[in-house]
């Protein structure tokens, strides 16, 4: 009698969501298992504005992960249009991860008396009716200088909802990521890769550029600025002698007064974003690029969706998603 072979398990693929309030490590949680820096990060909340696939893939599964915008209180129709995508985002998928915040606590009776802030609860409630399974992620645990204290809060989570499983992570040390891969992989459906595994990400190099010059204007500029700025590219050629791209973009702000403080005394700040971005999209590209950037003031685009959707922030029409 022939052996069975009980080696080969089957293959498994499917869509996973990164959910949860801004901030928490949505995007460097991708980029970590990704293994590129495909999304923008950065220490300000609310960095993420649309959807973003990023391929995580091994020999015997392919997740295809959904960075989503912060879920969070909007104001603003770009704030709505946020966490509408963030919403789409977990809708349909297989599987979501809810990121949250592991605590930073001193002591025992901290840890037992601790609970979820609001922000953190409402974005799990805005999910859990969309109905995927969720896996609840404990991020930046890097930063804990008590271990043990992440156990009362792990009964404080579990006793709020069903997860399929509580994970704590560091994204940027890698702790606990294979943790997550086997638990990840093991909710996945069988079925075969939905994307070619050469693949990173869903986006054209059109919106990665666009969106390493965002990345520059939130590391180098403060306060409310970053918030009132869009990227849209004009042209993006491919040169073949000397082998360059050649990009022009638009930085649209919403006030006259902000286009002097993202151009910077003698054009100093502007040239900033743009040696910060051109350096980012010749490392993802491979090769280098020239990047010219205009400053314009398309007033107070973050209020007005018809505005919102000529710099590239629309919402879905009809059934599509
Ligand atoms: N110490 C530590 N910092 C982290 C970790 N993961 C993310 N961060 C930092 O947390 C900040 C926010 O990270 P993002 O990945 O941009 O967070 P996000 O959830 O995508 O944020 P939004 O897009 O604004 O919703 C950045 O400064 C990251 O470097 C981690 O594992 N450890
Ligand atoms: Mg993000």
């Amino acid at each position: 009698m022939a052996a069975l072979d009980t080696s080969a398990s089957p293959f498994r693929a499917g869509m996973v969501a990164l959910c949860g309030r801004p901030n928490v490590g949505k995007s460097t949680l991708l980029n970590a298992l990704v293994g590129s820096e495909v999304a923008v990060a950065s220490r300000l909340p609310q960095t993420t504005r649309q959807r973003l696939l990023g391929i995580w893939g091994g020999d015997a599964f392919q997740a295809v992960l959904v960075d989503t915008p912060g879920i969070h209180r909007a104001r603003s129709p770009l704030n709505r249009y946020m966490v509408d995508e963030a919403l789409r985002g977990a809708t349909g998928v297989d599987l979501v991860l809810m990121l949250a915040e592991a605590p930073i606590l001193e002591d025992a009776e901290a840890a037992a008396a601790w609970t979820p802030g609001e922000g953190a609860r409402a974005a799990l409630d805005a999910v859990i009716p969309l109905g995927a399974p969720i896996v609840l992620v404990l991020t930046k645990v890097d930063r804990l200088r008590h271990r043990e204290l992440l156990l009362p809060v792990i009964s404080t989570w579990s006793a709020i909802h069903p997860f399929e499983a509580i994970v704590p992570i560091a994204a940027t040390t890698g702790e606990g990521l294979e943790t997550l891969r086997e638990v990840v992989q093991g909710r996945l459906p069988e079925g075969e890769a939905l994307y070619d595994p050469e693949t990173l990400s869903d986006r054209d190099l059109r919106w990665h550029a666009g969106e390493r010059v965002r990345e520059a204007i939130f590391a180098l500029l403060s306060d409310e600025l970053p918030y009132s700025c869009a990227v849209t590219i004009e042209s993006f050629r491919e040169q073949r002698r000397p082998a360059k791209d050649v990009i022009r973009a638009i930085v649209h702000v919403e006030r006259e007064s902000q286009k002097a403080m993202v151009i910077g005394k003698g054009g100093q700040t502007i040239r900033e974003i743009s040696m910060r971005a051109r350096q980012a999209i010749a490392e993802l590209t491979g090769r280098p690029c020239d990047l010219f950037l205009t400053v314009k003031v398309t007033r107070n685009w973050t209020r007005d969706p018809e505005l919102m959707a000529r710099l590239g922030y629309h919402q879905p029409v009809g059934g599509e998603s």
